[in-house]
């Protein structure tokens, strides 16, 4: 086992990954950018080396100044946490040839999925659903338009280098084709300095549902179950949860069937998470695989009652996994609370909280980094806390969610609570009636400024 991890981030999954060690015997080192001095994670870490000011690349993005604190502390491991340099194969690379474990997949798994062409070229040729499209790039908008014309609009165009929404255009119609081509092309090289575009049948109301997956270094590839995360705004996230409402015992059989061929195809070590699809006839395609622990882990944590950062470090040290898949015994429910005025447009609202204190009780799990008195700074993310709450059904969930928000108090700066208080009243995120277009039409009860409409 390691005797000393060095965790590459900050936050609230900084401070997530101090813990298990602590639990598991294992130091820690926190690294922190001058802005980051007072967080938590600095605080219950063991040793902690300060890497540079707030900006990202000079401190939590920058290979070199992570190396060096590594160095000078020994550690014998690194944890890169999510976002930052969680999926950056050539950070993968030099710990190897510093011979640090990176805590993680292998530079050439993280470099398969990170190419989304190859990454669904790996997936055919595994028998993983996929969406109807091309064989790999676009030349150009003629070829596009040919193509288009045999898949049936709409269609959507999507950036071989993207994720997360960036590069991607919907098409649903033949005339707006060579604007939506322009437009993609550019945002992916800007975004990306990459222009590979590629197209697939647009699936209508589709909801975001995501199967983690857990794999050894001996070839062992199991799945814990499902998330769905539908409820998103400009693809990000605001609640996840576990089990999916539209799971059924053959859809998970067959989902996570389909996330076990996705990771022995690769042979995946590690964590990861394989992201489908899922129209309304209980169709699912592959859409990418995330090669990292991410943000909504704790959901599946809950509801299969296992620490997954712990279980990523045993895998890493070279332990076996168990042969069984895990069904959720529970559900479980995530919102992010992010520092954002919901009034205005989710605009980032940093600055000094006042007042905090979190909801408690039966049921209840709040993972954060910040306190009375912490200053949220502009440069980063701005999620401040993750609320998660547990029950035996999905309507219990949802009823202690509604309890834990009302006893958040979070002063001096907006935060996202009261969205998720809207959400939770929803009659149809009640009934698990929704599909990843859900914010888009949601009434957030507040007049636009500008139009006056509500
Ligand atoms: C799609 C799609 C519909 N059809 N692909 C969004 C982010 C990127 N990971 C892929 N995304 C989508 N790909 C096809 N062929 C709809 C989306 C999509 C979406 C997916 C998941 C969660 C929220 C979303 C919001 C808008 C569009």
């Amino acid at each position: 086992m390691f005797k000393k991890i060095l965790i590459a981030n900050r936050g609230e999954i900084a401070l997530r990954i101090v813990r298990t060690c602590k639990e598991m015997g294992i130091k820690t080192v926190a690294v922190y950018s001058t802005v980051d001095r007072e967080s938590l994670h600095v605080r219950f870490a063991d040793e902690a080396v300060c890497i540079g000011p707030a900006s990202s690349a000079q401190s939590y993005l920058s290979i070199p100044k992570i190396m060096a604190a590594v160095e000078i502390t020994n550690a014998d491991a690194v944890h890169p946490g999510y976002g930052f340099l969680a999926e950056n194969a050539d950070f993968a690379e030099v710990c190897t040839e510093y011979g640090i474990k990176f805590i993680g997949p292998t530079p050439e798994q993280i470099r398969k999925m990170g190419d989304k062409i190859t990454a669904k070229d790996t997936m055919i040729k595994a028998g993983v659903p996929v969406v109807p499209g091309s064989d790999g790039l676009l030349k150009d908008a003629k070829q596009g338009i040919k193509l288009a014309k045999k898949i049936g609009y709409p269609v959507i165009l999507k950036a071989t280098a993207g994720g997360g929404g960036k590069g991607m255009r919907i098409v649903r119609e033949e005339s707006e084709f060579v604007d939506a081509w322009d437009m993609a092309r550019n945002e992916a090289k800007a975004s990306f300095a990459n222009d590979g575009i590629y197209i697939e049948k647009f699936v209508e109301e589709p909801r975001h549902i995501e199967i983690q997956l857990a794999g050894d270094q001996y070839g062992n590839v199991i799945h814990l179950s499902e998330r769905d995360c539908s409820i998103q705004r400009r693809h990000q996230k605001l609640i996840e949860e576990s089990p999916s409402p539209f799971m059924t015992k053959s859809l998970r059989k067959k989902m996570g069937e389909a996330a076990i061929k996705a990771g022995e195809a690769i042979n995946y070590e590690g964590v990861g998470t394989v992201e489908f699809l899922v129209d309304k006839h209980r169709n699912f395609y592959f859409m990418e695989m995330n090669t990292r622990i991410q943000v909504e882990h704790t959901v599946t944590e809950e509801v299969i009652d296992h620490d997954l950062i712990k279980e990523q470090i045993k895998i890493a040290a070279g332990e076996k996994i168990g042969k069984k898949n895990y069904e959720p015994t529970m559900h479980a429910m995530e919102c992010r609370i992010n520092a954002e005025d919901i009034y205005n447009d989710f605009r980032p609202s940093p600055g000094k909280i006042t007042s905090f204190h979190s909801p408690k009780g039966h049921g209840v799990r709040v993972d954060t980094h910040v306190y009375s008195g912490y200053t949220v700074s502009p440069h980063y993310d701005s999620m401040i806390a993750k609320l998660i709450t547990r029950a035996q059904t999905r309507e219990e969930c949802i009823k202690k969610m509604q309890r834990a928000l009302d006893e958040f108090i979070i002063e001096g700066l907006k935060t996202t609570v009261p969205i998720h208080q809207k959400i939770m009243r929803d009659e149809s995120f009640r009934k698990g009636d929704f599909h990843t277009g859900f914010l888009a039409d949601f009434d957030f009860g507040v007049e636009d400024k500008k139009t006056k409409k509500k």
